[in-house]
């Protein structure tokens, strides 16, 4: 996935008629979206669908799958049917579940993320310990894209070790959790910003900050 400006938009506002608002202001510095539960409860894959139609953006559903197969499946299904050009899907639920939002993505030929570890303080009690593993099993079974941390740059860094070079890491924690722009792109390909934009009193300013950040 290209995405320009190495910034991904965390849409996690409270309905398409803002979600569609802040596109309007930002679009021209980003061709990537990440729809969450708040505006997927809130509206339905419309909201999906429409941000997808209407600005021609790159859609990746953050709706952190972490069920059995078989409703892992459903789920991927229903989401790739809407638009969505990826999925982030859960590993601590392990090689199974993830595999069957895989080949889900193959079906429609969209891709999936793998989430390993999470970037909020809570991550420490219960995800911190297996997140390599969860790194290591994604390599095992060949995927390309992953979810880690800016909040720890040390982790992020040693996933980055374990998925190579080739591999695609987008990270979220930018911003108000706390992680640097600049330090985490030294190991991934794209930063997840969300409130630092969208409740922003000039969101194209703090994009523009962003990329400007981000420059060498
Ligand atoms: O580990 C994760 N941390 C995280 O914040 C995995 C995520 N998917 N996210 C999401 O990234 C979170 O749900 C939100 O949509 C976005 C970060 O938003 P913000 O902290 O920039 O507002």
């Amino acid at each position: 996935m290209e995405v320009k400006n190495k910034i991904i938009l965390a849409m996690d506002v409270g309905s398409i008629q803002e979600a569609l608002e802040l596109m309007d202001e930002v679009s021209s510095y980003l061709n990537t979206v990440k729809i969450g539960y708040p505006l997927v409860l809130a509206e339905g894959l419309e909201a999906v669908s429409r941000v997808k139609e209407e600005y021609g953006c790159n859609v990746i559903c953050d709706f952190k799958v972490a069920d059995i197969p078989a409703t892992n499946e459903k789920i991927a299904d229903v989401t790739f049917q809407s638009g969505a050009d990826a999925l982030i899907v859960h590993g601590f639920v392990g090689r199974d579940s993830a595999a069957s939002c895989l080949a889900s993505a193959e079906k429609y030929d969209k891709e999936i993320f793998l989430l390993t570890e999470m970037s909020h303080p809570g991550a420490e009690e219960f995800l911190k310990p297996v997140s390599m593993d969860i790194a290591r099993m994604g390599v095992n079974m060949g995927i390309k894209n992953y979810v880690g941390p800016s909040t720890r740059l040390d982790q992020l860094g040693m996933i980055r070790e374990i998925v190579g070079e080739e591999s695609f890491i987008i990270s979220p924690g930018v911003g108000v959790q706390g992680g640097d722009p600049r330090d985490t792109l030294q190991f991934a390909n794209a930063l997840i910003v969300g409130r630092s934009i969208y409740l922003a009193d000039d969101p194209v300013n703090v994009v523009e900050s962003l990329i400007d950040a981000v420059k060498l």
